[in-house]
């Protein structure tokens, strides 16, 4: 890994005060689970200190200066989000708890509204609970059918059965990158193909758009939704990308305050977009917090952000390869451009559990079990994995950190 690059992401760790808190047994923290959520910089905390503390009021009611303070700042983060996933317009991205509301926002939505019985849903055997549980419930309820995109034996997306597939498809659901494995989908190959043959395409974008710099008009998707915490923002809050001719078209998913323009006893017009879609009081200093995270984002730079974890997913491959032999099963795509900085892994026979609580004894956080992918674990034939997953602010300390655990693991499960 080039040095340089390593003593940036130790300088941007410095921007986490939690990362320099030593662990209960005295051990530096080497936190490798920023794909369940991301550690937060000082500049999106204080974002959040100032909002309470200078802006709170309700937005989009109060006129005094204070509301439209806070109405402004809350605005403000939405116009980041949008130009930071490249959307024609603001009004194109609709706020959410996360990225699991915006796909059930689709779902019910979308779904409920546009599929009958001989329609189908394509999504792949990789998915989150999250992108799967809504299209099964969908599938259910509009009699349409389910159907998948297989994967090969390391987490690659089959697609030569893919045209026939999407026949009769109405909507393509997929994860751009896989939790579990890290495969990134080709989506320059789906997405055409899915709108040749008439369907949409929703992506899951919980594990990219924190790690690698995302365009929603040049990858041409129709809905895109991601959540905040995994992307250097806080818990609560999340965003869905729709094309405006879809969105417009599409009913209210909540109903009640803020979403409407007239209201009468018997009969209710709805307020323009985003606000269509956002019900009652929102989350309005988590979504400006979101805003400074984009921010801190851009100022790191994309660009760098990727060529820092490939390198580091390189680094952390080659320093795991030795304990290949001593029975370290490393799963996910073999070339590094098909994946993320995320590494599943089983050690000889010891259970993940048990590896990632040994694991903890020497300061590494690592996520264990199944991922909520648990048709994939089944499929796969893991009972769980251990996942080391990395961000801009790890270094190869913290790959180090995980090899010397690993050799503990091995030590005391006397693993030759
Ligand atoms: N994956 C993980 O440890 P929410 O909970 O809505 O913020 O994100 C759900 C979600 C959807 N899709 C993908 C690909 C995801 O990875 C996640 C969240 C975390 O892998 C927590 S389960």
């Amino acid at each position: 890994m080039i040095a340089e690059a390593n003593s940036r992401a130790a300088q941007l760790a410095r921007d986490f005060p939690l990362l320099a808190q030593p662990t209960s047994r005295g051990k530096r923290l080497a936190y490798l689970d920023s794909a369940a959520t991301s550690q937060k910089p000082q500049a999106v905390i204080d974002a959040l200190v100032h909002y309470y503390t200078h802006d709170n009021a309700n937005i989009h009611r109060g006129v005094y200066e204070l509301a439209e303070r806070a109405t402004d700042a809350f605005e403000g983060a939405r116009a980041k989000v949008a130009r930071f996933v490249n959307a024609a317009e603001a009004a194109e991205i609709v706020w959410t708890r996360n990225t699991t509301e915006g796909i059930n926002l689709v779902s019910f939505s979308w779904g409920l509204a546009n599929l009958k019985p001989g329609d189908a849903i394509l999504t792949t055997r990789l998915e989150h609970h999250s992108n799967l549980v809504p299209w099964q419930l969908l599938a259910a309820k509009t009699g349409a059918e389910l159907r998948f995109i297989d994967i090969d034996a390391d987490g690659l997306h089959v697609l030569d059965d893919l045209d026939v597939k999407l026949r009769g498809v109405k909507l393509v659901a997929l994860s751009h990158v896989s939790n579990t494995l890290g495969t990134i989908a080709p989506l320059d190959v789906i997405v055409p193909r899915a709108h040749a043959a008439g369907a949409l395409v929703l992506v899951d974008g919980a594990q990219s758009v924190p790690h690698f710099a995302v365009d929603v008009r040049a990858l041409d998707v129709d809905f895109f939704t991601a959540s905040g915490h995994k992307m250097c923002g806080p818990t609560g809050i999340g965003f869905l990308y729709g094309k405006r001719a879809l969105l417009e078209a599409m009913p209210p998913f909540l109903t009640g305050g803020d979403m409407i323009r007239e209201v009468g006893y018997e009969r209710t017009t709805f307020n323009e977009l985003p606000w269509k879609f956002e019900a009652g009081t929102s989350n309005i200093a988590d979504a400006v917090a979101l805003g400074a995270a984009v921010e801190y984002l851009e100022g790191v730079g994309m660009d760098w952000v990727a060529a820092h974890e490939r390198a580091l997913t390189a680094y952390a491959l080659e320093r795991l390869a030795p304990f290949v032999a001593r029975g370290l099963e490393i799963y996910g795509p073999k070339r590094l451009v098909d994946r993320s900085g995320v590494i599943s892994f089983n050690f000889a026979d010891i259970h993940a559990h048990d590896l990632a609580s040994i694991l903890d004894t020497e300061g590494v956080c690592v996520r264990a079990g199944h991922h909520c992918t648990m048709p994939l674990m089944e499929k796969m034939g893991w009972p769980a994995t251990a996942r080391a997953s990395f961000y801009l602010y790890n270094t190869e300390q913290d790959v180090d950190q995980l090899t010397s655990a690993l050799e503990r693991a091995a030590a005391l499960f006397k693993v030759a």
